[in-house]
């Protein structure tokens, strides 16, 4: 396995390979195995391209051979920070069937997170929207191979303009346009600034050149690792999670499996594609390991959702609680025919009874689920034929019967059945172990290689919802921003440094959309003060993604502290809680 990375014990590696867990296929080669089976399915849609499954699997083949030839190498890492857009897919590919190994990256990362990875991966590449959101991420890309100098090559959507197309940006249309059908004039749009501009393309003979078999030659190894997830991070910056082919296919088909997927389902990618949700539990994987389709809803924005479940007949509707809370709040929703949606999945947090209910009375046709999952592996979920009272009470039960969960106490003892309790789990797709983490990781696993979730769950033991597990709290120092987690410690560290700041405590405060959103505790240097707009602005520029900002913050003289004179971020939780009631009601 790749230098960095904990194998699984030779002894369960085995086992999971006898047994047919895990199998010696590659991402690649799964995408080959359903192109055989349904060349003119539809494979992906976005709004300005459609592409089938014999389209999907010779652009990512023909794309594979360019990267090898602009200098990319198997077992190189490289950064992918892409929108839902249909090119995603075929970059994906591209990497799996050389063994290139991307570090998905989230759209909202900045300079300082995505410095952090390609300096720890000594990443090569960088795959990009030239703009996206109002984020001019060719600029970015200067700014960390500044600080990362491996990191040679710099690839990005469309055509680019005369200017840019002499910078060193290597553009992906150029690339594919020999296989790419033109798109009709309206659809040229640009949909992300210059990109799609399909001029002076000129065919050429790339496949002719290079021998299709050179590509199987390159096999990956299916044990070894595919690519990095990122943690929610509970301590500092998000670690890396390294994931191999075969368990990431596992987790994918068994998901798919429990949900009963099959060719006809259309899954809307929602939520950035890179996250573990859509990517794979059981995702766009799991929808392309069955022959279905995946849609790209280039942002969560309610009409963009809508008009792509509109458009492109989406029946798996995969998104967090808060974003379930906008589309279900937006006078849009009316205007578009949504019928075709048979479930609606939540995941990332935790999605309350009351919100089933009225998802429920608005949309009485579809079935409501939960998915509680984490890019280290384990999935939950709640199955179609569930009761309602599970759906209310449970985010699930493990998706695969190989997976091991446990719910203990502070000393690692098994909680009876029914009480609160840490979550640990192990098992064919949870890792043993963060990249090049070492230290983190003597705490992150127990010695016998469960990982410690830091979520607080009930294990049902009888009644109506056996085997599921509510998720009661939690015991990690994160907060959850409607699905996406910032670790307190991570802002805390950078607050510090500010010259007006004694001491800061980050804390979740209670938020009707999000779910939680950042509050910042912060002891003021003698005479000194800090207003937020000041501090957002101190930490904008030290780069961070923006989702991390605090959304408001307390000066205070001094901390709740503990009985063992630690800060008591729960008395801070109920204080923050309390103030915000109390000027709601006024
Ligand atoms: C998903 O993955 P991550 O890695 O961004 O976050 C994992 C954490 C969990 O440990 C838990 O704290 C929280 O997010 N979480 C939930 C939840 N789903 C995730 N908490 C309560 N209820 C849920 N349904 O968030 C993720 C990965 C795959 C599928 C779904 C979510």
């Amino acid at each position: 396995m790749l230098e960095g990375c904990t194998p699984y014990p030779d002894e369960v590696a085995e086992r999971y390979k006898r047994d047919g867990i895990w199998r010696p296929q590659t991402l690649g080669e799964l995408l080959e195995e359903t192109t055989a089976r349904f060349p003119d399915r539809l494979a992906v849609a976005a709004k300005n391209r459609r592409l089938n499954y014999s389209e999907l699997n010779q652009l990512s083949d023909r794309l594979a051979l360019h990267l090898l030839e602009q200098g990319l190498r198997s077992r190189d890492i490289v950064l992918l920070q892409l929108p839902n857009v249909w090119e995603f897919n075929v970059v994906f590919f591209a990497l799996m069937k050389i063994g290139v190994m991307p570090v998905l990256c989230l759209p909202p990362h900045r300079q300082a997170e995505l410095t952090y990875f390609a300096q720890l991966t000594g990443a090569t590449g960088y795959f990009v929207a030239p703009e996206f959101r109002g984020c001019n991420y060719i600029a970015l890309a200067r700014e960390i191979q500044a600080a990362a100098p491996a990191l040679r090559h710099v690839f990005a959507l469309g055509a680019g303009s005369e200017s840019s197309r002499n910078e060193g940006v290597k553009y992906l249309d150029p690339l594919l346009a020999p296989l790419l059908a033109p798109l009709p004039a309206p659809m040229l749009a640009p949909l992300l600034d210059d990109s799609h501009v399909n001029d002076s393309l000129a065919s050429d003979s790339l496949e002719l050149r290079t021998p299709m078999d050179s590509l199987r030659q390159l096999r990956p190894d299916p044990y070894d690792v595919a690519f990095f997830l990122l943690s929610g991070g509970t301590t500092g910056i998000p670690k890396l999670i390294p994931r191999t082919h075969a368990d990431y296919i596992y987790n994918a088909r068994v998901c798919a499996e429990v949900l009963g997927w099959e060719s006809s389902m259309v899954f809307m990618v929602v939520i950035p594609a890179e996250h573990n949700f859509p990517l794979g539990a059981p995702g766009m994987v799991g929808a392309l390991s069955v022959g279905g389709s995946v849609a790209m809803s280039l942002t969560p924005d309610p009409p963009t959702v809508f008009e792509a479940i509109q458009r492109d007949k989406g029946t798996f509707l995969a998104l967090s609680p808060a974003l379930l809370i906008m589309l279900l709040n937006s006078p849009e929703r009316e205007k578009y025919d949504l019928t075709s949606l048979r479930f609606v999945c939540t995941g990332g947090q935790k999605m309350l009874p009351e919100l089933v209910d009225r998802t429920r009375a608005i949309w009485p046709w579809v079935t409501v689920g939960h998915a509680f999952g984490m890019a280290e592996g384990l999935i939950n979920l709640t199955r179609s034929n569930d009761s309602l009272a599970v759906i209310r009470e449970t985010q699930g039960r493990p998706a695969s019967p190989h997976e091991e969960i446990r719910v203990v106490d502070d000393d690692g003892r098994d909680v009876t059945p029914g009480e609160v309790g840490e979550l640990i789990t192990r098992g064919p797709y949870t890792i043993r172990g963060y990249y090049k983490a070492e230290e983190h990781n003597r705490t992150a696993f127990t010695a016998d290689g469960f990982y410690r979730t830091g979520d607080m769950v009930r294990l049902h033991a009888a009644g109506p919802l056996t085997g599921n597990v509510s998720v009661e709290g939690r015991k990690k120092d994160m907060i959850n921003r409607g699905g996406e987690k910032i670790s307190a410690e991570e802002v805390e560290n950078l607050i510090l440094a500010h010259d007006s700041v004694h001491m800061v405590a980050v804390v979740a405060m209670p938020d009707a959309v999000m779910g939680e959103k950042s509050c910042a505790f912060v002891i003021p240097r003698p005479g000194r003060t800090l207003a937020l707009a000041e501090l957002c602005a101190f930490l904008i520029a030290r780069n961070i993604a923006k989702f991390k900002l605090p959304e408001r913050l307390e000066l205070v003289e001094a901390f709740p502290l503990t009985h063992v004179g630690k800060v008591s971020k729960k008395d801070l939780r109920v204080i923050i809680a309390d103030k915000l009631r109390a000027e709601a009601g006024a």
